[in-house]
């Protein structure tokens, strides 16, 4: 017996296993129910009482050295199948990663800002869940102007006295808010999601994006505009392109224009997406209404200034080629990947 246990010490020390059922095994055949231990620990009954000291000892060490083995061979696999996932095969060429791409809107958004960031103007943000005040009453709109109507702006509270909650049908209402919280100087643009109670078509959203620009100081003139506005073209459409200002209406400036550029397409030509006039109305401005300054706490007798806004899907439309606004709102994978050039 003596010889049997000195000699399962030493083939412990031989053995390996490649796979964690050979070690489960290994396991049973030493330590299982009718395994050698098992075996050993029967016989050691039948050991004469003067060699019971040495023998038991021997046995109690063989059992270590089982134990000890199967944890070696355990801790020795798992890390062989852990590391194979890394050294599997180092020449392999890494997984592929698809990257994806801004929104469109996005891209001519951080075009449009950065342009005027170069000349001074920073991004004000405010609440797309406005009140009247700020996106009607402090911009000058009469109490019956049309667009304060259910048919053109989404109510989320219509009250008896007037002071509806609404969703911005313009980002001037965040101007309006920088007006009221800071005196001149003030340069600022408002990029942002609007809100109007539309019918969907290829042409109109219920939901798009408008950028606003703001500029008030001392001595702000009507060249100051078209100068601002000129350089803003170029930069955006090409240093060739040429601008031409036509008389317009809003309440909010005084006097009021819409601005032309000049079809980049067919450099004034004619083409079909300028319908043969050679220009294309990129945005409306004027001068703000001294009413407008006024309302949000800023001295008309010292200040002055003017504003503009664009529709920044009108303007993607123009660079891009997309004739359908829908495009914009569907996220469909197809159209969106085709701007992956354009980071
Ligand atoms: C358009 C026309 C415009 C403004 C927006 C503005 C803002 C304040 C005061 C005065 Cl706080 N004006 N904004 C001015 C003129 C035109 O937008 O066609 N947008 C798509």
């Amino acid at each position: 017996m003596k010889q049997r246990i000195k000699q399962s010490i030493e083939n412990l020390k031989q053995l390996s296993v490649n796979t964690l059922e050979e070690l489960e095994q290994l396991r049973i055949q030493y330590l299982g129910k009718k395994g050698v231990l098992n075996d050993l620990f029967a016989q050691f009954k039948t050991v004469p009482n003067e060699e019971k000291r040495e023998m038991g000892s021997l046995l109690n060490e063989l059992k270590t050295a089982v134990q000890t083995k199967i944890e070696t061979l355990r801790d020795a696999l798992e890390a062989k199948i852990e590391s194979k996932i890394t050294i599997d095969d180092l020449t392999k060429p890494a997984y592929l990663e698809t990257l994806g791409s801004r929104h469109p809107i996005s891209l001519v958004r951080n075009e449009i800002t950065n342009i005027f960031a170069q000349i001074g103007y920073t991004v004000e943000e405010g609440p797309e869940i406005e009140d009247d005040w700020h996106v009607f009453s402090a911009l000058n709109f009469p109490p019956e102007h049309p667009a304060r109507d259910m048919q053109d702006t989404f109510f989320i509270e219509n009250r008896e006295d007037g002071n509806n909650t609404v969703l911005r049908t313009h980002t001037s209402s965040v101007q309006v808010r920088t007006m009221e919280k800071q005196q001149p100087p003030i340069r600022i643009i408002a990029p942002g999601r609007v809100f109007r109670n539309e019918a969907i078509s290829a042409r109109a959203h219920c939901i798009f994006h408008q950028i606003e620009g703001l500029y008030i100081d001392k001595n702000v003139s009507f060249a100051d505009l078209k100068q601002s506005l000129y350089y803003f073209a170029k930069e955006m459409f090409g240093a060739e392109t040429q601008i031409r200002l036509r008389p317009s209406y809003f309440p909010f400036t005084e006097p009021s224009a819409e601005m032309d550029v000049s079809c980049n397409l067919c450099g004034g030509k004619g083409c079909n997406v300028c319908k043969g006039t050679g220009w294309l109305e990129i945005m409306g401005c004027g001068m703000v209404d001294p009413n407008v300054l006024e309302a949000s706490g800023i001295d008309s007798t010292i200040y002055s200034g003017f504003a503009f806004g664009m529709g920044v899907e009108r303007i993607a439309m123009l660079k891009y080629g997309v004739n359908d606004l829908r495009m914009y709102f569907e996220n469909d994978v197809r159209f969106l990947n085709q701007f992956k050039t354009f980071i």
